[in-house]
């Protein structure tokens, strides 16, 4: 069963990271998790720290010629920006002079400063943001576009893109396939659908970042060809939509998650929110329509999974609210430091690869996952039986 943990500060060395649980003999495509890094570097409204970093995969173990062992993989991304704040992160030398510490003690409403330091005991709440910094996230994304090269293996594609950026809502186009939805998305900035809007965008986006102001959205990720049945309606913590909520949630920023129709569901009659089953051959059964998302009784129901994100705008402010110094309490601004207008495209990617992870770990929980073709074939055989019932 797959399982990783992330470590790392956004300004210290590098981000770091194993991942456990993946089946041997999955050749790899370094150049995949690469390209996924790049994108996730990239979209309208990031600020300048992303031209500084050239975010690339390393492996130090678990990988042999490009193919997995079974063993735990580790990774490495550096952080290029660290030579500028060796000094003051250094993980083993004190500083001297204490001033060259950049300390933070005026916290941001909405981040994790605040709390953090009153948690932990930290009086530099540097402590706290350099660990909650979305930095993060490029470890999650390269672990993810891991678990997607193994969905591929077993035929299951998924994509997140943006929806809403602020208030302006993309015209959805119903329908499409993942591999349509990858075609359209990768022609703009925005990782969004319908090209209608990208300059009326782009230029709440840069009127927002002259406000001194910021921006969040909402995200769509779909994933097709799932098997039915991962999961379990036995007890709550076995439901997989509820694991599937639970780490679209875990991601920096995230407010609300939706599976499906989700709240709109509630204000319609059942007639209008349940998906009728069909059965045809040789496909097997199916449902007429997909308001459930994917999932009924907290199982997979074989239909392609719909899940929303609904991201805040990013806390630090340029022109920043009230908050009060955490040693003289004198109410004043909070602190600024450098950051984006808006995260909402890598944040998209980011919910596309905790999706992959999540799929990926419940499936090599389902089925035996010791060898990526022992898996596959299980994962076919199983497809067949279901097909049948
Ligand atoms: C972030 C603040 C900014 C972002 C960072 C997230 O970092 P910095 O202060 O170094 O400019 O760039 O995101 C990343 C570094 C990244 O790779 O996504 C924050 O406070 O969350």
């Amino acid at each position: 069963m797959i399982n990783y943990v992330t470590a790392g500060e956004s300004h210290g060395p590098q981000l770091s990271g194993i991942i456990t649980g993946i089946p041997a003999g999955l050749h790899l495509d370094i150049s995949k998790i690469n390209a996924a890094l790049a994108d996730r570097q990239g979209g309208f409204g990031r600020g300048s720290r992303q031209q500084i970093e050239h975010d690339t995969i390393q492996f130090t173990g678990g990988l042999r010629h490009g193919v997995t062992l079974g063993s735990p993989l580790a990774l490495t991304i550096q952080n290029r920006d660290h030579q500028h704040w060796s000094q003051i992160m250094d993980p083993i030398s004190s500083v001297n002079n204490t001033n060259t510490l950049r300390k933070i003690t005026r916290p941001r409403p909405g981040h994790a400063d605040l709390v953090g330091g009153m948690k932990y005991g930290h009086r530099d709440l540097r402590n706290v943001l350099e660990r909650s910094s979305a930095r993060e996230t490029a470890m999650r994304v390269a672990i993810g576009a891991i678990c997607e090269q193994l969905l591929a293996q077993l035929d299951i594609q998924l994509v997140g893109y943006v929806q809403q950026i602020g208030n302006v809502q993309v015209k959805e186009q119903p329908a499409l396939s993942v591999a349509q939805i990858i075609q359209l998305i990768q022609q703009n900035d925005l990782r969004i659908l319908d090209t209608t809007d990208v300059e009326a965008i782009h230029e709440l986006i840069l009127q927002t970042k002259k406000n001194g102001d910021t921006l969040g959205g909402v995200i769509k990720v779909i994933a097709e060809n799932v098997p039915a049945g991962l999961g379990s309606y036995t007890s709550w913590d076995t439901k997989f939509d509820a694991r599937l909520a639970g780490a679209v949630m875990g991601i920096n920023a995230i407010k609300g998650v939706e599976i499906g129709d989700g709240f709109s569901a509630a204000s319609n009659y059942g007639s209008q929110v349940m998906d009728a089953i069909d059965w045809q051959a040789p496909t097997g059964w199916t449902r007429l329509s997909n308001h459930l998302g994917g999932f009924e009784g907290g199982m997979t129901n074989g239909m392609p999974i719909v899940i929303k994100a609904a991201m805040k705008p990013i806390p630090t402010l340029y022109k920043p609210l009230q908050s009060a110094d955490i040693n003289t309490k004198v109410v004043q601004k909070a602190q600024v430091e450098r950051s984006d207008t808006t995260a909402i495209v890598p944040a998209s990617i980011v919910v596309e690869k905790v999706v992959a992870i999540e799929l990926a770990k419940i499936i090599t929980e389902t089925f035996e996952s010791s060898n990526i073709t022992r898996l596959q074939e299980n994962i076919a055989a199983y497809r067949q039986e279901l097909q049948n019932y």
